[in-house]
This record gives C-alpha cells, structure tokens and sequence, in this order.
C-alpha cells in the first residue's frame, strides 16, 4: 500500500473542504470529518502506519505529521476567517449588493432642549458653567441665606447621603444630592469676579410625589447676572427673550409676587402659550446676604436670577401630557425627536 498517496488524497480532499466551508457550523463539521479523535479520517491514516516497514517508517511518519499539521493549521485560519465581520473578509464579500438602512441614534430630547438652550443663552452674551450633583450643605442651602429651621432642609424633602463622607464634620457640612441649581450661583460667585453672566444646566433631585408634572430627578436652568446696576427691568427682559426664542414670538410671561429666600424681590415666573399661563420658575434680585456669603459688595453690585424647570419647556412645545415619558425609555416615544 502506498502510504505516501494515501496521505496526499487526505491532504487534497480535507483542504478542499475547508475552503468550500462557509459558516462556523460547517467548518466545525469538516474538522470532526478529517481531523477528528474518535472517528476522523485522520485516525485511520493513523492506524495505518503500523503497516509500514521499519525501513519506510521515519519517511511516513514525517509525512503524517506534516500533513496532520497542515490540515490542522488551515483549519485553524479558516475559523478565524469565519469569524470575522463579513466586510473584512475581503473577496467574498460583494460590495455591489444593495445596503440596508443603519438605524442612527439621537439625543434624548431633555438633552436636545439643554443643547438648544445653551445656544439661546450664548448668544444674549450668558456663558455656560457647571457644578456638581452630589452637594454640601453650605452651597445648597447656607449661602443662599437659607436658614437652619427652614422647611427645605427637611431631610424628608431632600436626598441626603448616608456615606461617611456625608457627615457632618466634612468641609461644607452633610452631603445631599442637590435640590436645586442655584448652588452653582454661589459656586460660580466664590471663583470669579463681577461682573458675572451665566447659565447652568442640569439634573437636580427632590422626593416629590411622582405625577405628570412631577418627578423625583428633574432638569433646570440656572441664570445668575451680576454687575453694577442690574435690575429687575432686564431679569424680565431676559426672561421674554428667550421665551419667545424657544417657544415662538406669541409668548407672552409675567412675574407674580413669591418668596425665595435668596432673592429679594422675588417672583414667580409664568409663561402664557396658547390659552394657558404656565409656572416655569422661579427668579428675583440676587438677595444681598447671598452677595455677602461670597464676599461681593451689595453697595457695588446688584444682580438677578432665575430657576427654570427644563421639563416643562420641552413639554409645552412637543405637547407631551406627561413628564414620565421622558423617563420610561420607550423608543417609540423616543424616536419621535
Ligand atoms: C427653585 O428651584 C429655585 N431655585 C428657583 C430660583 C432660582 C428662584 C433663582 C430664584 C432665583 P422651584 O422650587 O419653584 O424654585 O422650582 C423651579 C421650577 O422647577 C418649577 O417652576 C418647575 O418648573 C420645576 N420643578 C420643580 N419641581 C419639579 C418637579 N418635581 N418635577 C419637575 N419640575 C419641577
């Protein structure tokens, strides 16, 4: 018997295999055929090595393994071959086939509106700034002349931290994530001098009752102007403007008599679009124990500022009945945007 030719038609015969296999399955079925322990071809050339006279055998055995590696090698490429995204494998893929349409993702539309109102804002010469979630207490509350009794520190009212770095003896006092953006007024205020025109935008949290205007993580835009002689003229004037440059020249907002206790004055701002007037914020003249608690000089400066819900803009122009929307993550409410 010529084992030499019987390894050569293994050889042909197992690489043809190979390069005919076009998915992983079938690859796998090739090895188990040719390459097999239990039953493959290649255990039977095994056997039949035995047969070889002592003189033949060191020229058959060299010829076994390397036919056994060369097999075993192409294998191995033809797997990896396989694996591999069809675009890479180069020849086999037809570049001429008709594509199919890639889904594109987009921003959420709370981010879409945040992008939108930077935008806005820039360009009535307001720059953007930022702060963090996690807060103190002296920047959520203190130096925005809050005082120790006030209901908003409830900690019913707001989410304070359990961690040990939220104890009291920390620089700041105990950590809460922050119920409003105004902290990022005082944070803005002890890093810079004034005059000061700017925005901050961001997620603010509250344990309020869930409902269609209410949830417990929410967005707002802060705005904080102070120079010398700001008044309360141009607070509104702001306020119109963008309203009007968001939502359409029909707006019209008014302010009505409130309390903040970090302004004073300070209002409530209301929005009118279509029939309805709609609370959108909060505002006033920065109050002047606020101005003293970053070392500005209430006899120098004045200023205003203003605390807008971002929901309920983004809800009044695409008519969403309901702030939960924007939560569930559902892509057929989603994809709308
Ligand atoms: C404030 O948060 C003040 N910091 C605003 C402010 C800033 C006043 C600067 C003066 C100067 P208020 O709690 O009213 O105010 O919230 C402002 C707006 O946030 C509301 O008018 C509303 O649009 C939105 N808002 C409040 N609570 C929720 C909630 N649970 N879910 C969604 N939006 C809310």
């Amino acid at each position: 018997m010529d084992l030499i030719a019987l390894f050569d038609d293994y050889e042909s015969a197992a690489i043809a295999a190979i390069e005919q296999a076009d998915s992983a399955a079938a690859i796998e079925e090739v090895r188990i055929l040719y390459l097999g322990k239990k039953k493959g071809r290649l255990k039977d050339l095994q056997s039949s090595l035995s047969k070889a006279t002592p003189e033949e055998r060191p020229v058959v055995g060299k010829r076994f393994n390397e036919v056994k590696n060369r097999v075993s090698q192409r294998l191995d490429e033809r797997k990896v071959q396989l694996a591999a995204p069809v675009a890479a494998r180069g020849a086999d893929f037809d570049v001429t086939l008709p594509g199919t349409k890639i889904e594109m993702g987009r921003p959420h539309p709370i981010t879409q509106t945040i992008i939108e109102f930077k935008d806005l804002m820039g360009r009535f010469g307001f720059s953007v700034v930022d702060g963090p979630e996690i807060e103190d207490e002296w920047h959520n509350f203190d130096a925005l002349n809050i005082p120790l009794e006030h209901p908003a520190r409830d900690p019913l009212d707001n989410f304070y931290l359990a961690a040990a770095s939220a104890n009291s003896d920390a620089k700041g006092g105990p950590r809460l994530l922050r119920s409003q953006t105004s902290t990022v007024q005082i944070r803005t205020m002890e890093h810079t001098q004034p005059p000061v025109r700017v925005v901050s935008l961001g997620r603010v949290y509250r344990p309020d009752t869930i409902d269609k205007t209410h949830s417990c993580m929410f967005h707002q835009m802060e705005g904080l102007m102070v120079g010398e002689s700001v008044t309360m003229a141009q607070l509104k004037t702001v306020l119109l403007m963008f309203a009007q440059a968001y939502l359409g020249d029909d707006v019209d907002i008014r302010f009505r008599p409130s309390f903040f206790p970090f302004t004073e004055p300070s209002v409530e701002v209301d929005m009118k679009w279509g029939d309805d007037w709609l609370e959108v914020g909060g505002a006033g003249m920065v109050d002047p124990n606020v101005l003293r608690a970053v070392n500005y000089d209430p006899e120098q400066v004045t200023g205003f500022a203003f605390g807008l819900g971002i929901e309920r803009f983004c809800m009044k122009r695409h008519e969403i009945d309901d702030i939960r929307r924007f939560y569930e993550n559902d892509i057929r409410f989603l994809s709308q945007f």
